[in-house]
């Protein structure tokens, strides 16, 4: 095995220890530490070791996730909702039970051992989630609850603050609710206009028609990477650079791709970016908000409270610098320590890994899907990810949805939280199988199969 020692950080392979492990590591060595904040950087410059594995045992990673080894409704699980939430392998649960076991205190405020040791823990993250992403500092990094929140975030503050009367926010019909709202309360409070790119008939952002609304008016671009509903993957660079010639910012909505893909923030180039942790076998109540560090410097604070202040008095408040002005009160902790474990987990499979067998698996699921008489595709995009999205004429989504769990086949069915694309192509609800890298072959067997079943029953 190579030992690598170096004050950059390595590329991590397989074998590499992880951050968070490296922090345990740290503390069984050094368990009077009273280094408070900025051991964490210390850690992330830690002799790393590596070694290459050459080819990936997906069936062994399947044994990575308890959940999946269960029956329900008397049928081994099949999991195919990944993109309501992606299932948590035993190294990210372990991590945070490690941390309410031993290690739990409040962060970026005790003097104590405890709390130091457990803001290392939690700013660990950060590093971690500035690496994944490829920010260019961690201080672009901004803690929030989720997607949604990050979202919430963007359009309260630089939103309200940039928006005037008659200035334009261009969202895509694709979008998930979470990116359409908050938009439509900011306008309304601004006086702001929405408009909106239209989708193809396979399920396409019309780029043309995305150039045409474009215009000095144009003051952000918000839109989706991966479609939730579709499963359409946009060209958000594309995007980017011609929001950008138009002097537009750009937000883009990565709650879909960040499991799925490398996503090199700096390469596309956009403003802001946003992503949930429990979709990328992370843990629930927090995500995160990547901000441009001028843009996010420039910004106002959202929530106030703790920890986002630098002086208070009765007469006038300052507040901190960025991402901590955007992080009021007691955080979701363990979560956001659980985050970094799940990064951890997903750089040790490596995202191209990832990538490559999840395209497979989505194939896969697409030849079989169109195969079945009367079967019809919402979203036929050439550019898909994950997301298997379908109808039929005489069996209601539910119906096929509940005739799938009794076969203990999981499912999501209904509008996905998308109902303008759902609108688009007239239909009330799809029946959404959504594919991860612990899915095999035989998940998407035994659904073909259980829709078989249900056309037989409804026929
Ligand atoms: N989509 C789905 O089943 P939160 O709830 O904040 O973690 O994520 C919101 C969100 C934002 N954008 C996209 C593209 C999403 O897919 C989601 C969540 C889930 O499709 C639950 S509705």
């Amino acid at each position: 095995m190579l030992i690598k020692y170096s004050n950059q950080p390595v590329p991590r392979s397989i074998a590499t220890p992880p951050y968070s492990l490296c922090y345990t590591e740290y503390l069984k060595n050094n368990p009077k530490s009273t280094k408070s904040f900025g051991l964490w950087q210390d850690l992330c410059f830690m002799p790393q070791q590596t070694t290459t594995i050459p080819t990936i045992d997906f069936e062994k990673i399947r044994k990575d996730f308890p959940v999946l080894h269960q029956k329900v409704n008397g049928h081994p699980l099949v999991y195919l909702d990944n993109g309501a939430s992606g299932q948590m392998p035993v190294q990210v649960a372990d991590r945070i039970d490690l941390y309410h076991r031993y290690e739990h205190s409040n962060v970026h405020r005790g003097i104590h051992t405890l709390s130091q040791n457990a803001t290392d823990a939690y700013e660990l993250t950060r590093k971690n989630v500035q690496e994944f992403i490829n920010a260019s500092s961690h201080e672009e990094i901004v803690y929030t609850t989720g997607a949604t929140d990050s979202i919430n975030l963007v359009a309260n503050t630089f939103g309200a603050a940039n928006l005037r009367e008659g200035d334009e926010v261009i969202l895509s019909e694709m979008e998930h609710h979470a990116n359409i709202v908050p938009w439509q309360m900011v306008a309304e409070r601004t006086g702001a206009v929405i408009k909106v790119i239209p989708v193809t008939d396979s399920g396409d952002l019309d780029m043309d028609a995305y150039k045409d609304l474009l215009s000095n008016k144009t003051k952000i671009v918000a839109v989706i990477h991966v479609s939730n509903a579709l499963g359409t993957v946009n060209p958000v660079k594309e995007i980017t650079d011609l929001a950008h010639e138009a002097g537009a910012a750009v937000l883009i909505d990565g709650a879909q791709s960040v499991p799925h893909q490398k996503v090199d923030v700096q390469e596309i180039g956009c403003d802001f970016f946003v992503f949930s942790a429990h979709k990328m076998c992370g843990p629930t109540g927090f995500g995160i908000l990547y901000g441009k560090k001028e843009l996010l410097d420039a910004m106002p604070p959202y929530r106030g409270g703790g920890d986002m202040i630098d002086k208070v008095s009765f007469e006038e408040t300052t507040y901190n610098v960025a991402p901590y002005r955007f992080e009021a009160g007691t955080p979701p902790i363990s979560a956001g320590i659980g985050l970094g474990a799940a990064i951890d987990y997903l750089n040790s499979i490596g995202m191209e890994n990832i990538e490559t067998r999840e395209q497979e698996l989505v194939n896969y699921a697409v030849k079989r899907l169109s195969e079945i008489e009367g079967l019809r595709m919402i979203g036929e995009s050439e550019h898909r990810a994950s997301v298997c999205s379908f109808v039929f004429d005489h069996i209601h989504a539910s119906d096929l949805g509940t005739i799938l769990d009794k076969r203990g086949i999981a499912v999501r069915t209904g509008h996905h939280c998308a109902q303008p694309i759902l609108r688009r192509f007239n239909v009330p609800a799809t029946t959404r199988a959504s594919i991860s890298f612990y899915n095999t072959e035989e998940d998407i067997d035994r659904l073909i199969d259980g829709i078989h079943y249900a056309k037989t029953f409804f026929e």
